[in-house]
């Protein structure tokens, strides 16, 4: 395992978050971008992340040009503050064109509005200096089965697929699967669903996926071996890293809150399998608790790459010899203990 090897860190906007759940209102007041970005700098974060309305706010009442001239804009800042643009996600959950989904809407015009969409996606993170485009499925699911026509829904992510990978040749779609909230079942919940997809498409090799920890605890799966899995495809071009305690809504903690030792795995696959030799990311996608004061704002990002760095020095110093020998002699007992006392620092 290489002991040089290092990693270039990422958040988005949102990840700074106000606080506001379903049951209250924010609990720190809004901030602009320039002070969101003014922050990730601060932390000495290399990458930020987008939807397409982070990098142009209210996308759907503005035209082309102005869209454009809004994104090259923000490029010229990144540019000035050295920081890279990741990705762009088209934020297919909050216009009424996709109440009932985006691409698997039964409405052929909201179809119409999430390809559209989608497109011009891909045009801002041309400009954003980017060929990555994250796609969240949020909304391509079901409340009650009988609503949808399941193979149909995959039949139309295909071709919503199919008509992004045709209006640019370089672009790379990196689908985040996750299983439920907020449709009770997504169509595509797990890694293996993302990947499975690509062959699907006109140009499978541009297809590939992004790991949310919180996503594969929530679909019951461990994230390290889901990591692996994408990995073995070299489909892994994003990660999400947060953490989630057990089947509820999505929680977005930081980074080794909840299960160190869970945590500890995702590193060490990652290190194993040399995660950002192709310049990948390693991002947060965490949130402050809704208790968190305004002059604590940024601790949950700060202290989730503390603890990814701690976790990559555990994962270079487990004693991989010993525990080759446990393996061999089939003694997982004693293999168990020798993972929990290195965690404890024994
Ligand atoms: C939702 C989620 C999103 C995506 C980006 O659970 O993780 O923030 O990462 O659209
Ligand atoms: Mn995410």
């Amino acid at each position: 395992m290489s002991k040089t090897h290092t990693y270039e860190f990422c958040f988005g906007p949102w990840n700074i978050s106000e606080g506001q759940d379903p049951y209250g209102p924010p609990v720190r007041p809004p901030q602009e971008f320039d002070w969101k970005l003014g922050q990730l700098k601060k932390l000495g974060f290399d990458a930020m992340m987008f939807h397409d309305d982070d990098v142009v706010p209210d996308i759907d009442s503005k035209t082309s040009a102005q869209i454009f001239k809004e994104a090259r804009e923000l490029k010229k800042r990144l540019d000035g503050e050295g920081i890279a643009a990741e990705m762009v996600a088209p934020r297919l959950w909050f216009a009424p064109e996709t109440i009932d989904g985006a691409y698997t809407s039964n409405d052929p015009r909201h179809r119409q509005y999430a390809v559209d969409r989608s497109l011009r996606c891909i045009d801002i993170a041309k400009i954003m200096g980017t060929d990555l485009i994250v796609l969240w499925l949020a909304r391509e699911g079901t409340y009650i089965r009988e609503a949808k026509n399941a193979r149909r829904s995959v039949e139309l992510l295909v071709a919503a697929l199919d008509k992004m990978l045709g209006h640019d040749k370089k672009v790379r779609i990196a689908i985040e699967p996750k299983p439920n909230e907020p449709m009770d079942h997504a169509y595509i919940p797990t890694i293996g669903h993302a990947l499975a997809l690509a062959p699907l498409t006109r140009d499978p090799k541009r297809v590939g996926a992004l790991i949310e920890s919180a996503h594969c605890t929530l679909a019951g799966l461990d994230p390290s071996d889901e990591i692996a899995f994408a990995m073995a495809f070299q489909k892994l071009w994003s990660l999400h890293l947060n953490d989630q305690n057990g089947l509820k809504f999505d929680q977005d903690k930081p980074f080794g809150s909840t299960n160190l030792r869970v945590a500890f795995n995702q590193v060490r696959v990652l290190e194993q399998n040399k995660y950002g030799s192709n310049g990948e990311y390693v991002c947060f996608d965490v949130h402050p608790f809704r208790t968190t004061k305004v002059e604590h704002w940024m601790a949950h990002l700060d202290n989730s790459r503390r603890t990814f760095l701690r976790l990559v020095e555990k994962a270079r110093s487990y004693d991989e010899k010993t525990a080759q020998q446990l393996i061999a002699n089939r003694d997982y007992q004693a293999l168990d203990q020798l993972v929990i006392e290195h965690l404890l620092g024994k």
